[in-house]
């Protein structure tokens, strides 16, 4: 016989809550709970929970108890979007966290910096480069106070900075520079010196930098190696990364080079934040997509495979039906990495395929599609056997995204809205389906 369930449980025995409910409970006088869940963070918007505890299946980039928010560095929850929300691309360097809010996504700058992203410098104000503790070494003296001999030949230092540079020779081996250093937020700076060695060999040099007000067992002391160039060049000093960094604090200092037969245009004095920089490395959140502008960095996603499931493809269907009437299919592959599809467009469109039940089971139906459409479609898809139909829809996300490899799907959806015991010999028929591409249809035992 058959048992008589209560209304939101089902089963042979009556010992499963139906889709979207949970909590089976005996003094529950309708068997089960409602999921708590926001349909739009869900995947494929279904607002289904996990029977146990009743706990949501956000996308990717939704968090919170019911999916309704989105995690920290993302924004939009929209139920269009496959992976629910947007990343909030802030400036790294402009904007005070990846956090951002408001339904553009606009980021918190640091002071005076402005622009959605923060990536704009307010009026009157500019971004430093790297070099932005820059100083001249001809506007340096000797040791015993006199101005530099320096030169200003662009064939002998091409393009060089301010005035020219100084010349480093057995009469002028060792100049100071007067190095006016403000307010930083950290204390450890290397020293980048720009420099042309015309020789053949490399110059061993010295630096020696110390507080104008300190005493001389103050002083940071270390060796410069000049390599031959001709062009401008750069050495960084101290130049591997174990070394100690020079620790230097506001004030005046002075730094003493030493050195025989090269050209010095400019010293500069690198903040390890710059060097050091973990905050440079730019947080990558978009999927990468195969259509539109070029993207510089991406994620690639990549689907499990389902082909160890039966499937069926789309395009062994004979033809499909458009407002009706028979067409015949026109395939597409849209790049290498998708496999080939079935184009369907049109505003009342029928596709029927067969399905393979291999045995009697619980299935979901799984659709691989493509589409470029900007909005979110439903296609209603009826599984049909003489004497029963099961109907359910599944969400057609915007989806013009890459995947990796041969055969990973583009977007699969879970049909869990087809609920039920599919039997053998079944047809899958995919109607109003508007502008989109579903690929084929796989149906699979104890999916997820
Ligand atoms: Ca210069």
């Amino acid at each position: 016989g058959y048992c008589q369930c209560k209304l939101h449980v089902e089963g042979p025995t009556c010992s499963s809550c139906k889709q979207l409910y949970w909590n089976l409970d005996k003094e529950n006088p309708n068997g089960c709970s409602e999921c708590q869940c926001h349909k739009a963070g869900t995947v494929s918007g279904t607002g289904e929970c996990r029977q146990g505890d009743g706990d949501c299946h956000c996308k990717s980039h939704v968090g919170g108890d019911s999916c309704d928010t989105c995690e920290d560095g993302y924004f939009a929850l929209e139920k269009r979007n496959y992976f629910g929300c947007q990343g909030c691309q802030c400036d790294i360097g402009g904007a005070s966290s990846s956090v951002c809010s408001g339904p553009s996504g606009v980021c918190q700058c640091r002071e005076h910096v402005v622009g959605k992203a923060c990536q704009q410098p307010e009026n009157n104000y500019y971004f430093p480069d790297l070099h932005h503790m820059k100083y001249e070494i001809e506007d340096g003296s000797t040791p015993n106070g006199r101005d530099l001999r320096f030169g200003f030949d662009p064939l002998a230092f091409p393009e060089f900075s301010w005035r020219g540079y100084a010349q480093m020779t057995s009469v002028q081996n060792d100049v100071r520079i007067t190095l006016n250093v403000g307010k930083s937020s950290g204390s450890l700076f290397r020293v980048i010196l720009r420099y042309v060695n015309p020789g053949t060999e490399a110059v061993s040099g010295h630096i020696t930098i110390y507080p104008s007000w300190g005493k001389a067992s103050a002083a940071q002391s270390k060796e410069i190696i000049f390599l031959p160039s001709k062009e401008p060049a750069f050495v960084t000093v101290p130049g591997n990364g174990f070394a100690d960094p020079f620790s230097i604090t506001p004030g005046i200092w002075v730094a003493c080079i030493k050195a025989e037969g090269v050209l010095l245009d400019y010293l500069v004095l690198l903040p390890k934040d710059y060097y050091e920089a973990s905050v440079l490395q730019l947080p990558v959140t978009e999927p990468c997509a195969y259509a539109g502008p070029p993207q510089e960095n991406c994620l690639l996603y990549q689907h499990l495979p389902v082909t160890r499931f039966p499937c069926t493809l789309a395009c062994e269907a004979r033809h499909f039906l458009l407002d009706g009437e028979p067409r015949p299919l026109a395939v597409r592959q849209l790049t290498p990495a998708h496999p080939v599809m079935v184009d369907l467009s049109g505003r009342e469109v029928e596709l029927h395929l067969r399905l393979r039940v291999p045995q009697v089971g619980h299935y979901v139906v799984v659709v691989e599609y493509s589409t470029k459409a900007a909005q979110l479609f439903v296609v209603d898809v009826n599984v049909k056997s003489p004497g029963s139909v099961l109907a359910g829809q599944v969400n057609i996300y915007s989806c013009n995204y890459r995947c990796g490899a041969m055969n990973s799907l583009v977007s699969p959806q879970r049909l869990c809205q087809v609920p039920g015991w599919i039997a053998q010999g079944k047809r899958l028929i995919f109607s109003n389906v508007k502008g989109c591409t579903p690929t084929f249809a796989t149906h699979l035992e104890n999916w997820g």
